[in-house]
């Protein structure tokens, strides 16, 4: 299994620019990859040179940048688009042709047969042409495609020995992690190229897809930045992120720079019109924050009993709601600690109460635990004088 030895290909410049309101200048192109570079992206995936004159200008750009992440782009399996993207001096092409019937009746028309000699010849040619690019090729629409169709068709192009890795893509968000893990292991056993799976995620699997093709041994997992891609997007880097934490902290902690994803998901965010959903992997705003009083009282003791991902780690700081009728008197115990005002247990217990009956009545907020918790803690030392004065 390669859950401990991975390579992410950010594809937010190639399937992230599919999204629908992204509208990328290149300005924001070059800020993106040099943001996933420094978060230590190993491959970033762009759009084909072919798809727009300016396009080609941005791939251009951006492999100027010198970066350490690896330039790939993304081309349709003809002889012309690698030709353009080979002068871009990209490090590797990402070739894709749709294998499904319905891709092949009302996209390109083409019989399986055509399909393997139009990619026999186009990879071939690549291969000639660039002797030690990195080369992938990937069947669009793998799960709706004829499984016989589709393995005659890889053991085909592993046989040529000019592709350096098999894409798997599902491209429609059909496919469940079950069916990612069989097919990922048919092709890690009877080939040995790297594999590559690309998940979109219409019924919600795109990241567990994701992490079964890893348990199955792919090579590469295609990523954005949010998810963001053709309708409801992709496996999103952060929450593949989150999902390889859960097995492997230490390894993701040293491979990538995870305090940078917080302003990446932002960034993006404002850059293509959207907010970070609440309720994101890591970077939503609740994904840290703690409510019921049982729950605020066991992290206050200590946070590993309700979070499996630590903040820190990502330069995030959890948060203990505390003013609601759920609170618990640990929770205000702690905050009149905070505010350094001292109280007895029976006496937290009894502004907690009094808590709990505001907030049945109105909405409250920190602001109004704090009053309570000084306008108690002064009458208390008002009695205190009044005893001395008797
Ligand atoms: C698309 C193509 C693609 C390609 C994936 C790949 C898909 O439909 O725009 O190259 O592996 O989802 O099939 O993004
Ligand atoms: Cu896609």
């Amino acid at each position: 299994m390669s859950l401990d030895h991975f390579a992410i290909i950010e594809s937010t410049l190639r399937e992230g620019e599919q999204f629908a309101g992204a509208n990328f200048t290149q300005a924001q192109k070059l800020q993106i990859a040099e943001s996933l570079d420094d978060f230590g992206a190993e491959f970033l995936e762009l759009s084909s040179p072919v798809s727009s004159e300016q396009n080609e200008a941005d791939v251009r750009a951006v492999v100027g940048l010198g970066l350490k992440a690896r330039i790939l782009t993304h081309i349709r399996c003809h002889r012309e688009d690698a030709l353009r993207a080979l002068d871009t001096g990209v490090h590797g092409l990402d070739v894709v042709i749709g294998t499904s019937a319905a891709l092949r009746q009302y996209s390109h028309g083409k019989s399986i047969d055509q399909i393997l000699d139009l990619a026999e010849d186009v990879l071939t040619f690549i291969r000639e042409q660039a002797p030690h690019i990195v080369l992938r090729f990937s069947t669009e629409d793998s799960f709706r495609s004829n499984e016989a169709d589709l393995l005659r068709i890889y053991l085909r192009i592993a046989q040529m020995g000019v592709v350096n890795r098999l894409g798997v893509a599902d491209t429609v968000g059909v496919a469940s992690p079950n069916q990612v893990h069989q097919i990922v292991s048919l092709l890690r056993r009877l080939t040995h190229l790297d594999v590559e799976f690309h998940g979109h995620n219409d019924s919600g699997c795109a990241i567990a897809n994701a992490f079964a093709a890893l348990e199955a041994g792919a090579t590469h997992i295609d990523t954005t930045v949010l998810g963001i891609g053709e309708r409801n997007g992709i496996t999103p880097l952060g929450g593949l992120i989150a999902r390889l934490y859960m097995v492997n902290r230490e390894l993701l902690v040293s491979k990538y720079k995870l305090p940078l994803l917080y302003e990446l998901d932002h960034m993006i965010a404002e850059m293509v019109g959207v907010a970070v959903p609440f309720n994101n992997y890591i970077t939503g705003a609740t994904a840290f924050t703690h409510k019921a009083g049982i729950h605020a009282k066991a992290v206050l003791a200590n946070p590993e009993t309700y979070e499996s991902i630590d903040p820190e780690d990502f330069g995030l700081h959890r948060e203990v709601k505390i003013a609601h009728r759920l609170t618990g008197w640990n929770a205000i115990k702690a905050r009149a600690e905070e505010l350094e005002l001292s109280f007895s247990d029976d006496q937290i217990k009894q502004i907690t109460q009094e808590v709990k009956a505001m907030a049945d009545k109105h909405v409250i907020d920190m602001a109004d635990i704090d009053e309570l918790l000084r306008d108690r803690a002064s009458s208390e030392t008002s009695e205190d004088r009044d005893v001395v004065v008797q």
